[in-house]
């Protein structure tokens, strides 16, 4: 007999301080995003790559990006450590192929910051090489798919384009992480809505797309906020989006509440199976 099944067994009321060890992970309820209080930030422009010009609906539920340009980001007005945010993306464009994505730990200022450290998720709609003007770095390929790079300083844009870190620019870099598991490398469609969600620890990032977990990687990440990026890519929507707090992850060295009902729960059913060792006995005694 298992022990939830001897207390239930033996006593109903076991099963109430079974409830309330479950109660401590209780999660607070998804809050729509107003993308009003949220900001716009481009690398330097270079020649025939404008900055992005991201345009907010009235109530603060979409926002769409207008420039075929440089990376450019829209930043939120919350820190993405330790919580959950979900929404919808779509490019709404006729004929390019390029980036759409997302950062995480993105800081205020980062496209000028030369100690910047931030995670991007990118995902191109076609593999294709190029070599932007107006920088010291040689051209890169930008393969198809969906991938995860580590930001550091301030790259260029050909760094950005294939996820590399040339010498010829000492003050940054990109170093691809992972790459997804089923879009790795399939490129987005074409006026296709997709729903993203993300799952940001200290120490973990998960990227759902559509449901499916496409980015799963550990390391230590740095706080900042959540940012939609688009990188030579005009008419992109963002919409729909919702935040969550994870709790924290709770420290190793002392043990959780929960931990401790659990002792307490077994001590209990220890009680439980001597008394009904002794009502066995009593009975064999009769
Ligand atoms: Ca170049
Ligand atoms: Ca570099
Ligand atoms: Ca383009």
């Amino acid at each position: 007999m298992t022990l939830v099944k001897l207390i239930n067994h033996s006593i109903g009321g076991g099963l109430i301080l079974i409830s309330l060890a479950a109660a401590g992970t209780a999660q607070a309820q998804p809050v729509p995003v107003n993308l009003n209080t949220w900001t716009a930030e481009s690398y330097p422009s270079v020649p025939g790559s404008p900055n992005g010009v991201w345009n907010v609906s009235p109530g603060g539920n979409s926002v769409t990006q207008a420039q075929n340009g440089q990376p450019t980001f829209f930043y939120s007005d919350f820190n993405a450590l330790n919580t959950e945010v979900s929404g919808k993306v779509r490019a709404n464009g006729s004929g390019d192929d390029d980036f759409i994505g997302f950062a995480l730990g993105f800081q205020p200022g980062d496209s000028t910051n030369n100690t910047a450290d931030y995670l991007l998720v990118d995902w191109k709609r076609g593999t294709q090489d190029f070599n932007f003007g107006g920088n010291s770095t040689p051209g890169s390929t930008a393969f198809a798919g969906l991938a995860v790079s580590l930001v550091t300083g301030i790259p260029t844009a050909d760094e950005f384009w294939g996820h590399v870190d040339f010498p010829q620019n000492p003050n940054g870099g990109l170093t691809q992480l992972a790459r997804g598991t089923t879009l790795g490398s399939t490129g987005w469609g074409i006026g296709q809505e997709y729903e993203f969600d993300f799952v940001f620890t200290p120490t973990n990032l998960q990227v759902f797309v559509d449901g499916n977990l496409e980015l799963n990687i550990n390391g230590t990440f740095n706080n900042g906020r959540l940012a939609f990026y688009n990188f030579s890519e005009a008419n992109v929507t963002y919409s729909a989006f919702e935040v969550k707090d994870i709790p924290p992850e709770p420290p190793t060295s002392t043990p959780e509440p929960s931990t401790i009902l659990g002792l307490g729960v077994l001590g209990f059913g220890a009680f439980c199976q001597r008394k009904l060792a002794q009502g066995k006995k009593s009975k064999q005694d009769n």
